[in-house]
């Protein structure tokens, strides 16, 4: 895990230019953050996104294609505190729907708080927590056979980019049958008065998402990044749909890292750049699943049109 997380370090670093995987950002500090972010008023998507759950409820369900005396399985992938899930739940617990619900996590943590709430919000409902890797537990859900939906929310998909977003639905698809569905929330193409905002919010709370980053690496690798050297800066181009989340060199300076064995040099204003937050629409999500097993069978929107839920038949 160290191992890894050090040798993809060393490789981002002696890039050109300089880059820092976006996915270890959610250390326990990062995660708490991004709980913040999620609350900033900049920050549309996951209240966009809990709009669809709470007032468009019975769309999803309907597109689900559900029957009442067949047992199914919902799969969240990356469950975090289920605020949005939670709503549907409800709903399907409430017209006696037969399921089990899996959350699938890489934080044991989080599931077990999750795993807590439901049974004291909804106590009927089944719980049947998966701790670690989205594909592993998958392959391992393979053998019931049962009817299977499966969650991927929060525009999660949009750190990844394109090529990578068609390999991971592909494989999804590989480990469901024929009329399973998926349901990926993703947000939607719009104005840069909306989306960088969300993304360099008042308060700096992104700012500090991302520089803790930095943090980390002298945390586990034992570094000396000089944190007041460093500031976050975003970038959305509204043509190609893309927002971006660097980390500038504010002097020239250098940066030891002991666990590498290495000293890394930064020019004055030097980019590192550690996420993409793709947005889309319609037509990017056609050419994403093209190659996969997967079509469009739904696509259902807040009220504002910023987000979506497409909802998608293998
Ligand atoms: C959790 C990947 C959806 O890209 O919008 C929030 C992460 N980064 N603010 C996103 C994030 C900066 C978020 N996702």
């Amino acid at each position: 895990m160290i191992e890894t997380f050090k040798n993809e370090v060393k490789k981002g670093l002696e890039a050109n230019p300089k880059t820092l995987p976006s996915k270890y950002f959610y250390d326990k500090k990062g995660d708490a953050l991004f709980v913040e972010i999620m609350n900033l008023p900049e920050y549309y998507l996951t209240r966009s996104e809990l709009d669809i759950f709470k007032n468009k409820t019975q769309q999803l369900i309907q597109t689900f294609d559900l029957k009442k005396d067949t047992y199914f399985e919902l799969i969240e992938l990356g469950a975090g505190d289920g605020l949005k899930t939670k709503e549907l739940l409800k709903k399907l617990d409430s017209q006696n729907f037969k399921f089990d619900y899996f959350p699938i996590d890489i934080s044991a943590n989080a599931l077990h708080l999750l795993k807590e709430d439901l049974n004291t919000a909804i106590p009927n409902l089944s719980v049947k927590t998966q701790q670690g890797d989205y594909f592993e537990v998958l392959d391992s859900l393979k053998e019931s056979k049962k009817p299977k939906v499966i969650l991927f929310l929060g525009s999660n998909i949009g750190n990844m980019t394109d090529d990578l977003a068609s390999e991971f639905i592909y494989k999804l698809g590989a480990n469901l049958l024929a009329g399973d569905k998926l349901l990926l929330g993703v947000d939607l193409i719009k104005s840069e008065e909306i989306v960088l905002p969300a993304y360099n919010d008042s308060k700096g709370i992104t700012a500090a998402f991302n520089i803790n980053l930095l943090d980390r690496i002298n945390r586990e690798l034992k570094s000396d990044f000089n944190l007041n050297n460093f500031k976050h800066q975003p970038e959305y181009d509204e043509k190609d749909g893309v927002a971006k989340s660097f980390i500038i060199s504010t002097v020239e300076q250098s940066v030891e890292v002991k666990t590498i064995g290495k000293t890394y040099h930064f020019a004055k204003g030097e980019k590192i750049h550690t996420e993409i937050s793709r947005k889309y629409n319609d037509e990017l999500i056609e050419k994403i699943i093209e190659n996969t097993d997967f079509s469009i069978e739904n696509k259902i929107m807040d009220s504002k049109g910023y987000f979506a839920d497409y909802v998608l038949i293998r």
